[in-house]
């Protein structure tokens, strides 16, 4: 069946798409995050044969340790998004600063927000990572990077490629979320998740569990009420944490549940989040919502938190919708 299924490219390019030029544009940067993927997979797959696991040596601007393929990652996605001519400016885990392309302009230029390489912990030891994107239209902004600021909702697309035993791409631009399997023979993406729904309820959830003592309290309940045993409501649910939340995000999408990573309320008049609103949090809000699922931080919609720094964090609970409506019900108490 999949090898005959429609490619990447000739999905994007359905009719039902909206033809205005920013949109033909969206259509390029995914279909060149489809190409970029074969590259990223490539290297994962030899990294320890070309000495490019490990770290570089010393932080970054947020105080992290970055490993090469975090490097590597990000040249390899800034110049395959310059490449496209549409991109006015990305901005990357990778960069303190984003990388303003002032090549590209006029009413199609959009402004892609990437982490080239996420889920970093589990490089070394062959874990699954990803690729996560969130595109805007840049609106002639200057710098066009601000054009990336702002609410989730504004996002005009947004998606992830997961590196597991096969390569997955899934993306929503606005019309419902689709997965895409790498055909490694042909290099070509192939439809193999059309117009992905998300369970209404789940058997599952993820969360980095050491974590717990920092949890608000309506954090903390939630967690223990979904690890109580009740058959009638099907709990206790079940752990699942890969440590990269492409492949949590990926498994909640498919078999339902919630991946969560709230912020830590040590104290609670300054909560701590750690990942990244532009390029983790609102892409993810997107694709699990256009898939009929929820995200939140708790205590509003993913979608509605208003970015006003490139690297903004931000908690969060998304999943299946039954199930992250019982989340906020729980930090309402
Ligand atoms: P990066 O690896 O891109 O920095 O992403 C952050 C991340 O690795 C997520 O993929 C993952 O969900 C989370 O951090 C794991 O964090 P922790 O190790 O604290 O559980």
């Amino acid at each position: 069946m999949a090898d005959s299924a429609m490619t990447l490219s000739e999905h994007l390019a359905r009719p039902q798409s909206s033809s205005s030029p920013t949109h033909k544009s969206v259509a390029i940067v995914i279909e060149r995050f489809g190409r970029l993927a074969v590259e990223i997979a490539q290297e994962l797959a030899h990294a320890a044969l070309r000495g490019r696991l490990g770290t570089v040596g010393g932080t970054n601007f947020t105080g992290d340790q970055v490993k090469k393929m975090d490097v590597w990652g990000h040249e390899v996605a800034v110049a395959a998004l310059r490449e496209t001519g549409v991109c006015a400016a990305v901005v990357s885990e990778e960069a303190a600063e984003p990388v303003e392309m002032p090549d590209a302009v006029g009413p199609g230029a959009v402004v892609v927000c990437t982490d080239p390489v996420d889920g970093s912990s589990n490089l070394d030891v062959n874990g699954s990572v990803g690729t996560i994107f969130g595109v805007r239209a840049a609106d002639g902004k200057t710098p066009a990077a601000a054009a990336a600021l702002g609410p989730g909702t504004q996002q005009l697309a947004a998606g992830y490629v997961m590196y597991g035993p096969s390569t997955t791409l899934v993306y929503t631009a606005g019309h419902g979320t689709h997965g895409f399997t790498l055909d490694r023979a042909s290099g070509e993406f192939r439809l193999t998740h059309p117009d992905i729904r998300i369970p209404r309820r789940g058997k599952v959830y993820g969360i980095n569990e050491g974590n717990g003592h920092t949890w608000h309290p309506g954090q903390r309940a939630f967690v223990e009420h979904l690890k109580a045993q009740d058959k009638a409501t099907g709990r206790p649910y079940s752990l699942r944490y890969s440590g990269a939340m492409v492949a949590d995000v990926h498994r909640t999408l498919l078999d339902g549940g919630l991946f969560m990573y709230p912020a830590d309320w040590s104290d609670p008049k300054k909560p701590k989040a750690k990942l990244r609103l532009l390029y983790e949090v609102a892409p993810m809000g997107m694709v699990v919502e256009q898939a009929g699922g929820r995200a939140s931080t708790g205590l509003e919609r993913a979608l509605d938190v208003v970015a006003t720094e490139y690297h903004q964090r931000a908690s969060i609970i998304l999943g299946s919708p039954d199930d992250v409506a019982m989340a906020d019900e729980f930090y309402r108490r």
